[in-house]
């Protein structure tokens, strides 16, 4: 409740800051782009993670001004990397309500166009349920994005509730099988199944597959011999500050 009355100045001050996780290709080990991951460095509290701040963001109708600074600091990163001779596409996540707005494309080829960062450089991931909100006002969304060569990957993959004729129908490009599957894939008999299955459902789609959670060597090796492209985890990278995350792409993860 306390923090209630502080996230807007929180907002207003600047004291939300992104973490970068790096995704790496199964088969190469290569790093194939980062997510951004919101934190509240919180001066009394320290690193907040998102669970324990974003619903208040949301009731006190602050999730648009977060969602401008969340795109304006990642695409800046964006620049300041590839000026640095790093070109790492970057994915940033957006809440429900940030999607369901028409205005959307247009807020994000502003903060594009003003970082001076190319559309191919952003992914943006949405949950299934982000979309299933409203379909048809999701897709309008989803497709313009597209139009403009943002990539759009749907997030916590088999978690929400969802329509696999909507996924078919939008121009999407990345499935992340939520870590909730994947972390015990290498025990549980069921998860492994569902893992399995979802790639090759990503697969027959046209769609690139991430795990999340990969929580160490075995977990990779499986995935991999899944087939599954990339993985994304505390066992590859954890999320880090964007120096200690450009060093690891750096040094080949
Ligand atoms: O970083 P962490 O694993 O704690 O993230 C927890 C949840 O918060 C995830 O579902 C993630 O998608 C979400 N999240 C992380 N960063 C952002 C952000 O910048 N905006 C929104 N809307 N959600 C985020
Ligand atoms: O929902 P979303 O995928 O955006 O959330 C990503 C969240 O997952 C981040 O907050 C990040 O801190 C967390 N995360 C990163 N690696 C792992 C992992 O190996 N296991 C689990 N359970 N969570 C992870
Ligand atoms: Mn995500
Ligand atoms: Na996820």
């Amino acid at each position: 409740l306390a923090l209630m009355g502080e996230v807007r100045r929180a907002v207003e001050t600047g004291e939300f800051v992104l973490l970068y996780q790096p995704k790496v290709a199964l088969r190469t080990g290569r790093v194939t782009g980062v997510e951004a991951l919101l934190r509240w460095r919180h001066p009394r509290r320290g690193l907040l993670e998102p669970r324990h701040f974003l619903p208040h963001i949301e009731r006190t109708g602050l999730m648009r001004r977060l969602s401008d600074q969340v795109l304006q600091a990642a695409l800046a990163q964006a620049w300041a990397w590839a000026a640095e001779g790093l070109r790492l596409p970057v994915a940033v996540n957006l809440s429900a309500r940030t999607l369901q707005d028409p205005a959307l494309p247009r807020h994000v080829a502003e903060a594009l166009e003003a970082a001076g960062v190319e559309a191919a450089l952003l992914e943006i991931e949405v949950t299934e349920s982000a979309i299933m909100t409203d379909p048809r006002l999701a897709r309008q969304v989803v497709c313009a994005l597209h139009e403009m060569g943002v990539r759009l990957a749907i997030d916590d993959f088999g978690t929400g509730y969802s329509s696999l004729g909507y996924l078919k129908r939008l121009p999407v490009h990345t499935l992340k099988i939520d870590a909730g599957f994947v972390a015990h894939m290498t025990v549980d008999e069921s998860d492994a199944i569902i893992v399995r299955s979802t790639i090759e459902l990503a697969h027959n789609l046209g769609l690139q597959v991430v795990a999340e959670g990969v929580g160490g060597r075995e977990t990779w090796d499986v995935l991999r011999g899944m087939g599954c492209d990339q993985g994304q985890g505390f066992g590859i990278v954890p999320p880090l500050p964007p120096e200690e995350a450009a060093a690891r792409v750096r040094a080949g993860t």
